[in-house]
């Protein structure tokens, strides 16, 4: 657990009482503060029962006295309207904060050269591969790591702040709102596609918020860029422009004058300007296609910034596995493989998916991002060739046949387990000889699950059925 200088005897406000919200309360019951909690789901508030932050509404909080609210990252600060407790907070002249600043504010209480070191990821798609991907590597090169944030670790839950130690810390857009003074000592910025703008109000301020991740750079720290997209292209132009930091440019689509980039498989870097090859990335089963490509050449920069060698990286690539829901084989019942990329939850990343493979059987649908369906599909239009035949499920089913059916061969299915079986059956009476049937929904997934998790828990275990209905061990 992390401790938080400066707040013994000071009152909190916590807001949300998930992950995040309880390591919060417990890091700040043990630095001596005195925590005011509530979250309006009451099961939630039960958790704080027999605690030293027991919920009490916070009508009842001390707003006199209050020195920070820490809210949770769901807790809307501005759109699609400020929640309540924010409001409340900017009446009293009171800060509204994340469990990222708190971390923040530990880090900087120390003297310059006791502070460990922190890397924070981020990006539309990828961040979690990337910020563990960074994680594996670095430990496997002897360091003293600690990876959380985003990725469902909470940051002030990790090990004590150690000197030498270094903090790989996946970043989203809420966090990011949510944190003022920490400072990244490499930040890495994957990507930019639509997502969230329920919670930012459009593209420019998710962008925005994303941005965030540079704040408080200095003239000693380093900025990773992936710059295959428009936004973050200008991006990195924008701060080498600016100067005042190191700018590492990475690729997985071309080849660069600086940088990083993984292009046929390969990985190349040029920190000297002299092009190397550090290896092939053909043995990362755990990192399979362009997209995580480019995860592995922003991870590949970082690490090179800790001393770690070309050789050290590609071997520890090699021994990456790929995380749960992302890309993930769940499964293989003859000739068929079974992928779950339930975590695509936006267009963007299931084109990534529809990349990777040459005879997909894919189950799309759930519930619509805000923007539509039609922006979906013009996503992926350049991907339909890979594809076989689409299984839809959830509420965008009707919308994708609309937009899809023209280009390629849809099948209503309603539910997750009948597009699967069906999904199955075409694909082992196929001609191809390893044809995939690719969960990657393109869509939220809370029409018909509690969260992507839950979907590609029940991809697995559908999976999982067929295979032993088939008489074939897991
Ligand atoms: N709550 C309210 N009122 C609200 C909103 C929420 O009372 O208006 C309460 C809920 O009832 C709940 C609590 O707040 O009990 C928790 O809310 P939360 O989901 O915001 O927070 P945590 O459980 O603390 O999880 C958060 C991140 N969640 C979000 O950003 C939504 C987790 O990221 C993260 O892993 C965790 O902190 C640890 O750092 C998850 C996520 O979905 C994986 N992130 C989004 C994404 O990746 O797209 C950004």
């Amino acid at each position: 657990m992390i401790l938080i200088p400066g707040f013994k005897k000071k009152a909190v406000g916590v807001f949300g009482l998930g992950v995040s919200g309880l390591a919060t309360c417990e890091a700040l019951v043990a630095s001596g503060a005195s925590v005011y909690t509530w979250d309006e789901n009451a099961k939630a508030r039960e958790k704080t029962t027999s605690t030293e932050y027991l919920s009490e509404h916070p009508k009842k909080w001390p707003w006199d006295e209050l020195a920070a609210v820490v809210v949770s990252p769901g807790i809307p600060l501005t759109h699609p309207k400020p929640h309540a407790i924010v409001r409340k907070s900017e009446t009293h002249n009171i800060p509204v904060i994340g469990d990222t600043q708190l971390f923040a504010m530990a880090i900087n209480a120390l003297p310059e050269a006791e502070r460990p070191k922190v890397v924070m990821v981020t990006g539309s798609n990828g961040k979690s591969t990337t910020t563990m991907l960074i994680g594996h590597i670095l430990k496997e090169a002897g360091e003293v790591v600690q990876v959380g944030g985003n990725i469902g670790e909470a940051v002030l839950s990790l090990s004590a702040l150690k000197k030498g130690a270094i903090y790989v810390l996946e970043m989203s857009s809420f966090q990011l709102d949510l944190t003022r003074s920490l400072r990244a000592n490499v930040a890495v910025f994957l990507n930019l596609s639509p997502d969230h703008i329920d919670r930012h109000g459009d593209l420019a301020g998710y962008f925005k918020a994303k941005k965030r991740i540079f704040l408080n750079q200095t003239a000693e720290d380093t900025a990773v860029i992936c710059v295959d997209d428009d936004h973050t292209q200008e991006l990195c132009t924008e701060l080498i422009a600016n100067g005042g930091r190191k700018v590492i440019p990475v690729s997985s689509q071309c080849t660069l004058g600086g940088g990083a980039y993984a292009l046929d498989g390969k990985l190349y870097y040029n920190f000297d300007g002299k092009t190397s090859l550090a290896g092939d990335l053909a043995g990362a089963h755990g990192l399979r296609g362009p997209h995580n490509h480019q995860n592995a050449a922003a991870a590949f920069a970082v690490c090179a910034q800790f001393g770690v060698a070309p050789t050290m990286f590609i071997r520890g690539a090699e021994r990456f596995e790929s995380l749960a829901h992302r890309m993930e084989e769940v499964a293989r019942i003859g000739k068929v493989l079974f992928v779950n990329d339930s975590k695509a939850t936006n267009a963007d990343a299931a084109a990534r998916a529809l990349n990777t493979f040459d005879h997909i059987y894919w189950i799309a649908g759930g519930r619509p991002k805000k923007d539509g369906v039609s922006s979906l599909v013009g996503a992926m239009a350049s991907r339909l060739e890979s594809v076989c035949k689409v299984y839809l499920i959830g509420e965008a089913a009707g919308e994708f046949e609309k937009e899809l059916g023209a280009a390629v061969d849809c099948v209503q299915c309603g539910d997750l387990k009948t597009a699967v079986m069906r999904a199955k059956e075409d694909a082992a009476a196929s001609d191809h000889t390893s044809p995939v049937v690719l969960l990657s929904p393109a869509c939220a997934s809370y029409d018909q699950f509690p969260n992507f998790i839950e979907r590609g828990n029940s991809f697995r275990e559908y999976a999982s059925e067929m295979l032993q209905a088939n008489g074939e061990a897991a």
